[in-house]
Formats: structure tokens, C-alpha cells, sequence
């Protein structure tokens, strides 16, 4: 499935995301348009403010050069550290990427770019598996970069993968000034985000609109009666145990008859499950 440029300009599949966040620590409203640098070339409209001039920084040079559209604001209490500020701009963000993300329903996984800034080189790699873990190795020891914690640069990146579910690999592979290795670590991910991003093609044969680039398919995650539970553990356990394919369809038939017989006692006792069939990207 190819997404043409004027659906997008129609705006029904524009992959933006405003939210507000709110804790006892930190308040912030962020608005992420991943398509808003894509007409006028590198980056889009980007306006960071979260009290910490460094983060700023790599803020704005992560949007810029994704290609997004950014605007956050963060009030935080900065009167403690610049953890709690640095944190919550990072779920935040993995949240509007997340939820961006799926608002066109094309599927996107895999991104990676190297970015240079003068000695430094930094290696990212992301893909959206809806699986969340992160290796950051920035080898930036525990100084501070302007008002920035060198610790929270690695939790900025740790945090934004958890919050967008988001496998992240991230290396500094060489560097001597801390401010250069922290700026050309965000600027990797910027690359690998848009390349990410920029897949507008299902890329796995077989795969459709209907669900992830994945050879897994769609995840089916439902809750089940203890009726339900029992057939379906009829049926498993007759396709595991080595049946011939004939009889393991047989068994799946006959299962399926019970599994809908519990289905109808449970519904005729109102006793259906109150959370339906979800299915969700892998
Ligand atoms: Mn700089």
C-alpha cells in the first residue's frame, strides 16, 4: 500500500499527536507533527522549551532533523534536579510518537543512520516492534553538559523507547567532547527516526494495511471465560500433540463448536467478557 502526498495533505492520515501531560513533578503540552518538515525540507516548525538550555538543544536538533514538527513546553521541578523535567519530556514524546505513529495505519519498523559532529560519531538504530528496550552506550561519564546530568542524556533515550515502545540501540563509537557525543547521539536518532518514518510502503511481502510489517501478524490479545478457557485448551492441546494436519483440523472444528456452545451459554448468562478481542501491533 503506497500513501499518496495529497491523502496526507488532506490531513485524514497526518501522524500528529498534541498531548498534555501532568504529575505532581512536571506539567508539559507538546504538539509532534511527524509529517510537518516534510513539505519544506529539514525540519519543520520546532519550538522547545523545558527550562534546561542543553536539552533544548538536543531537542531541537532531534525534530529539526527527523523532519518533525515540535512544540513542547515544560514546567518542571528544576528547583530539585533536572531529572524529573528530563524524564517526563522523554515519555511524553515517545507517547506522541506512538500514538503518531498510528494514526495512519501504515506500519513502520526499522531505521538506522550514523551522524558525525567533528570527532564524535554516534550509531542509531530503532525499530517500532512494540517491544520496548533500549541499550544506550554513550560513554559520557557522570559530569554535567550546561545544566544537563551526562546520566539523563542515557535516561532521556531509555525513557523515550519505553514510552514508544520502541526497540533502541544507541552508540556513541568515538568521542572526546561530551556535548559533541550528546548532540550527535540525538542526531543519529533524528536520522534513523526519519528513515523510520519516511517508510510509507509495507516492507514484508505478505504483510498488509490491515496489520504490522511483521511475520507474526497481528497480536490477538482477549480475555476468555473459564468455558471459553477450556475449549481452547482442548484445542491447543490437540494441535500440539503432534496430530496429523487432518486431525488436528478436525479437533480445531469440533473445538470450535464448543468454544461456541460456551460462548452462547456465556452470553445467554450474561456473563460475556468486558473486554473484547484486541488486537494490537507486535
Ligand atoms: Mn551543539
Amino acid at each position: 500500500m503506497r500513501v499518496e502526498s495529497k491523502d496526507l495533505a488532506e490531513g485524514t492520515l497526518r501522524r500528529r499527536a498534541i498531548l498534555r501531560r501532568k504529575t505532581r513533578e512536571t506539567e508539559i503540552i507538546l504538539d509532534l507533527d511527524l509529517d510537518g518538515g516534510a513539505v519544506g525540507g529539514v525540519g519543520g516548525r520546532v519550538a522547545v522549551s523545558t527550562g534546561i538550555g542543553f536539552l533544548d538543544h538536543l531537542l531541537g536538533s532531534l525534530a529539526r532533523h527527523a523532519g518533525f514538527s515540535l512544540s513542547l513546553r515544560c514546567v518542571g521541578d528544576l528547583e530539585i534536579d533536572d531529572h524529573h523535567s528530563t524524564e517526563d519530556c522523554a515519555i511524553i514524546l515517545g507517547e506522541a510518537l506512538a500514538l503518531a505513529l498510528s494514526r495512519s495505519g501504515v506500519p513502520v519498523r526499522f531505521g538506522h543512520a550514523y551522524a558525525p559532529l567533528d570527532e564524535a560519531l554516534a550509531r542509531a538504530v530503532v525499530d517500532f516492534s512494540g517491544r520496548p528496550y533500549a541499550t544506550v552506550e554513550l560513554g559520557l561519564g557522570d559530569g554535567r553538559i550546561g545544566e544537563l546530568a551526562s546520566e539523563n542524556v542515557g535516561h532521556f533515550l531509555e525513557s523515550l523507547a519505553m514510552a514508544a515502545r520502541m526497540t533502541l540501540h544507541v552508540d556513541v563509537l568515538r568521542h572526546k567532547n561530551a556535548h559533541h557525543a550528546a548532540e550527535a547521539a540525538f542526531k543519529a536518532l533524528a536520522l534513523a527516526l526519519r528513515a523510520a518514518c519516511a517508510e510509507r510502503e509495507v516492507p514484508v511481502s505478505g504483510a498488509s494495511s490491515d496489520g504490522p510489517a511483521s511475520t507474526k501478524g497481528a497480536v490477538l490479545l482477549e480475555e476468555l471465560d473459564p468455558l471459553r478457557f477450556a475449549s481452547e485448551d482442548m484445542r491447543l492441546a490437540a494441535a500440539g500433540a503432534g496430530a496429523s494436519a487432518a486431525a488436528a483440523a478436525a479437533a480445531a472444528a469440533a473445538a470450535a463448536t464448543a468454544a461456541a456452545a460456551a460462548a452462547a451459554a456465556a452470553g445467554a448468562a450474561g456473563a460475556a467478557s468486558p473486554l473484547g478481542p484486541q488486537r494490537t501491533a507486535l
